[in-house]
């Protein structure tokens, strides 16, 4: 591969051509108008105008995108996450073409992107999944009993669906008609699919996913997990590897999963396997066939380029190591920023960023997709950044996402940076003992007035890094003590 075209825009589109450039590739971005001045624009070695700003007419329209390749002779492409990258057609596109596309095969995407084919494809594979129907619901009279027999509350999941999708909660049989024929109306329109399949409500799941690489080979090696409870609205705020909760044997087993899922729709390429975690049990939910948003987690702690593996695979090359070689580094964690307002319902801010001044140090990493000066746009997603911190431990991880978030500093319009903020110094994150439930539970507008950090925050901190350190058995913390090495510590943290 010579040339990539990099079918994406923003920080993704910028940290592809980055590996690229790495790896003494040239790089091709295509752009809207209204991204015609974007750093990801200035940086490729070639730019090809693909269209109007609606994604509609630029970045989803794989025509456009074909004949960007052919104009400037790129081999490959990347699809980045979002967009089309997980669209068969444009896959199947590709490969007609004869252009390699950087990522699965349009068989695996569509596996993976129907949950009842995900399903019965890992059928034979021992995987644990949430009980609940394997096939499509037709019947409502069979769903009830099926409903009864795994008990209420349950949920009635779209097969077309995913992230959150067309979900719908069932607390009771009174309930259920009317819901399974609301489910099926909305899958059908927003989908252009009625399957509906039935699971058993989890009630407090943490949401934890595993990052896999497989090669063309056979070899599949799982990159370790990531957890991103931190969500609202199905979307992610906060993300960090490793998870918390898993113990080595644990891990390891979910690992082992999460290849199998890999190999049951042949996989090829970086892609992530999702499952829900409550209380030592863990069920497979649905795969993500693409490069994730939240996967720098994952280079910093195993300090493994995904791009550059991902381009490898597509070349053809055998993965360079095997899960032995693998190993967890520190901790890192993930807050991204978005142009939303975190006291008005995290509603999108529209405007400019006037000021815009970027983080930097020691295990810090900023992904962003724009310069000062510049307009966020309205067409796409709001994500400004990813602001990525790495330490030794959790502990150091937070104390640099704080430092880090204090020295990025954006005016022009309102971002997720205070937010992001309020999650590192609250007491049930710092802890690590938290689930998808989190924004709701600890979370208010009014919490971001409170400019006064909570000490008993800070303590907690403190002492989960004693109790880390294993001093915590040689050493008795008394509340009182903790509260004074807070105090200290915050006043040097406002030095
Ligand atoms: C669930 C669940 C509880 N029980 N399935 C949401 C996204 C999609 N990938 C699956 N999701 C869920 N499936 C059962 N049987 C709760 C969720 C869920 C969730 C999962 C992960 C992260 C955040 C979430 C927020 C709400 C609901």
């Amino acid at each position: 591969m010579k040339k990539i075209l990099i079918a994406n825009r923003g920080e993704i589109a910028l940290r592809v051509m980055r590996s690229a450039r790495e790896m003494g590739i040239k790089t091709v971005a295509v752009y809207s108008d209204v991204d015609r001045n974007a750093p990801y624009v200035k940086y490729a070695d070639e730019a090809v105008h693909i269209g109007a700003s609606p994604s509609s007419q630029s970045y989803l329209v794989i025509d456009k995108i074909i004949e960007a390749c052919k104009k400037t002779e790129a081999d490959g492409v990347h699809p980045g996450y979002g967009f089309l990258s997980e669209n068969a057609e444009f896959a199947r596109r590709l490969a007609q073409e004869n252009i390699t596309l950087i990522g699965p095969t349009a068989e695996a995407m569509e596996i993976m992107g129907d949950k009842l084919s995900a399903k019965a494809a890992v059928k034979n594979y021992n995987i644990p999944m949430v009980p609940g129907t394997a096939e499509a619901l037709i019947d409502v009279v069979e769903g009830k009993e099926i409903a009864r027999a795994i008990g209420y509350p349950i949920l009635i999941k779209a097969s077309a669906g995913g992230g959150g999708k067309g979900m719908r909660v069932v607390e009771n049989e009174e309930e259920f008609e009317a819901q399974m024929k609301t489910a099926i109306s909305e899958a059908t329109s927003a989908f252009g699919n009625g399957a509906v399949f039935i699971e058993r409500y989890v009630g407090s799941p943490r949401h934890i996913e595993i990052q896999i690489l497989a090669d063309k080979y056979g070899n599949i090696v799982y990159l370790f997990d990531r957890e991103c409870s931190v969500q609202r609205r199905h979307q992610k705020v906060v993300e960090e590897a490793p998870a918390t909760c898993l113990t080595p044997a644990l891990r390891k087993e979910m690992g082992e999963a999460a290849i199998n899922v890999a190999r049951s729709c042949n996989y090829l390429g970086a892609g992530t396997v999702e499952f829900l975690y409550e209380n030592g049990n863990y069920y497979f939910l649905e795969m993500n066939t693409r490069l994730q948003v939240e996967h720098p987690v994952t280079e910093f702690i195993t300090g493994i380029d995904l791009v550059k593996e991902q381009i490898k695979i597509a070349m053809g090359e055998p993965l360079s190591f095997k899960q032995e070689d693998l190993h967890i580094n520190g901790h890192a964690i993930e807050v991204r920023v978005y142009a939303e307002n975190p006291k008005e319902n995290f509603m999108p801010d529209i405007g400019k960023l006037v000021t815009y001044k970027i983080p930097q140090g020691n295990g810090v990493r900023l992904d962003d997709g724009y310069s000062e000066g510049m307009d966020i746009p309205i067409y796409y997603d709001p994500m400004i950044s990813k602001l990525i911190t790495h330490g030794k431990d959790r502990t150091e991880a937070i104390a640099r996402m704080l430092r880090a978030i204090s020295e990025y500093k954006i005016t022009g319009l309102t971002t997720t940076l205070a937010f992001g903020k309020y999650v590192m110094e609250n007491s049930a994150f710092i802890s690590g003992n938290y689930d998808t439930h989190f924004v709701e539970k600890h979370f208010n507008p009014k919490k971001l007035d409170n400019k006064e950090v909570d000490n008993s925050q800070i303590a907690a901190l403190i002492a989960s890094k004693l109790i880390k350190e294993k001093v915590a058995s040689s050493v008795v913390v008394s509340v009182e003590n903790a509260h004074k090495s807070a105090s200290a510590w915050r006043e040097n943290r406002l030095k």
